[in-house]
């Protein structure tokens, strides 16, 4: 056996990894708080629907400079009239970059720096989306289909999702009759950091 064979691992059309290490299944329950509808997510509680699925290929090498992956899939939904999304996080090393690339469905990855500045890329099977060093990210299905990408990430990134579940996202994609759109939130709060502290 070489020693890049065991680092491989098969991703199906669909997004899933049947050979991941680890499967990371998200259900509403557990992005609880995180949609502006209260009362929307507090109806759908009750079926509690899955939201997303992260297949990772996390039995990698973890010495400095490795890269690990992951595939994403998030279902085709709304609560309220906010569509179906990741938690969001920044990297617990902020300083990491990452590399997305669309698989398949349709969406978009909103980024934010940690003082609140969002920006807001749509996503297609074939786009390649940077994710750079300090940018808070999370992804949301805009489309009918599942929504399904790819990610690389520095080995020792880590995830911060304290932050974002303390004071927000700074934007919120909405569904209107003209389609998807971007919106500032304004339940969003930044704390101010360490220095302003
Ligand atoms: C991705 C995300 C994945 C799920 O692999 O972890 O899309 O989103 P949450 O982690 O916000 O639940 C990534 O950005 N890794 O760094
Ligand atoms: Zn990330």
């Amino acid at each position: 056996m070489t020693y890049v064979e065991p680092l491989a691992r098969q991703v199906r059309q669909d997004g899933t990894m049947p050979s991941a290490d680890a499967v990371q299944e998200r259900r509403l329950r557990d992005l609880a708080g995180l949609f502006a509808d209260r009362d929307a997510e507090a109806r759908l509680l009750a079926h509690d629907p899955l939201v997303y699925r992260v297949f990772e290929a996390a039995a990698l090498p973890k010495e400095d400079g490795h890269l690990l992956f992951s595939t994403t899939v998030i279902e085709s939904g709304r609560v309220g009239d906010e569509y179906f999304m990741t938690k969001g996080h920044f990297h617990a090393r902020a300083d990491r970059a990452e590399l997305y690339y669309g698989l398949g469905g349709r969406g978009m990855l909103l980024l934010q720096t940690p003082e609140g500045r969002y920006e807001a890329l749509d996503m297609v099977a074939g786009t390649a989306a940077y994710v750079p060093p300090y940018w808070g990210h999370r992804t949301v299905n805009t489309g009918e289909e599942p929504f399904v990408f790819l990610a690389a990430y520095p080995a020792d990134a880590g995830y911060d999702y304290g932050t974002i579940a303390r004071d927000g996202f700074a934007a919120l994609v909405v569904a209107s009759p003209d389609g998807p759109r971007l919106i500032a939130n304004p339940a969003y709060r930044p704390t101010p950091s360490d220095d302003a502290r």
